[in-house]
């Protein structure tokens, strides 16, 4: 009777270790994806079959990642742009990706760097959502959801999207 109570006590025991052990190892890619936030995600009103764009925040509070690419189902195709100011024309131009910094944060906003909607599969109003699906080096897909702000909410720079022109 005794020893079969102390056997008992030593395979709970057992088991209690085996859990805790388990709790404490994590995959790396889950750790990469819990350093790196993607915040602030917003849009434009904008008409179907025509351009669109999101606006976001990216922070990495571990050892930096990338922006390797980008997807919305909102539109036919989704790129990765960097606005550049060529003699006081604003023009821009697709990145391949875009470095996140150790511990830093980038913000794409107008006039920098914007993630565009080509040809929206339907129109864009304030109070949409825009569902986006962002790819990094490290931390993975990482979805997030820009809300389509009026055209007052934030006040647009001159030439950040208004009248620019594709390259
Ligand atoms: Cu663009």
């Amino acid at each position: 009777m005794t020893l079969m109570r102390r056997s008992l006590i030593a395979a709970t025991g057992l088991a209690a270790c085996g859990l805790a052990t388990c709790a404490l190892v994590l995959p790396q890619s889950a750790l990469a994806q819990e350093a790196l936030q993607v915040r602030h995600a917003w849009s434009r009103p904008a008409i179907a079959g025509h351009t669109g764009v999101v606006y976001l925040t990216i922070t990495d509070h571990g050892a930096g990642d990338r922006l390797t690419g980008v997807n919305s189902a909102a539109a036919e195709k989704t790129e990765l742009h960097e606005t550049t100011n060529d003699h006081g024309v604003m023009k821009m131009r697709p990145v391949a990706s875009l470095p996140i910094p150790a511990n830093g944060t980038v913000v794409l906003k107008p006039g920098g760097y914007h993630i565009m909607l080509v040809r929206l599969k339907h129109a864009l109003k304030p109070g949409d959502s825009v569902p986006v699906t962002l790819t990094f080096a490290k931390a993975g897909n990482r979805k997030a959801v820009a809300m389509v702000e009026g055209r007052g909410a934030a006040p647009a720079k001159p030439g950040s999207m208004g009248g620019m022109k594709m390259n």
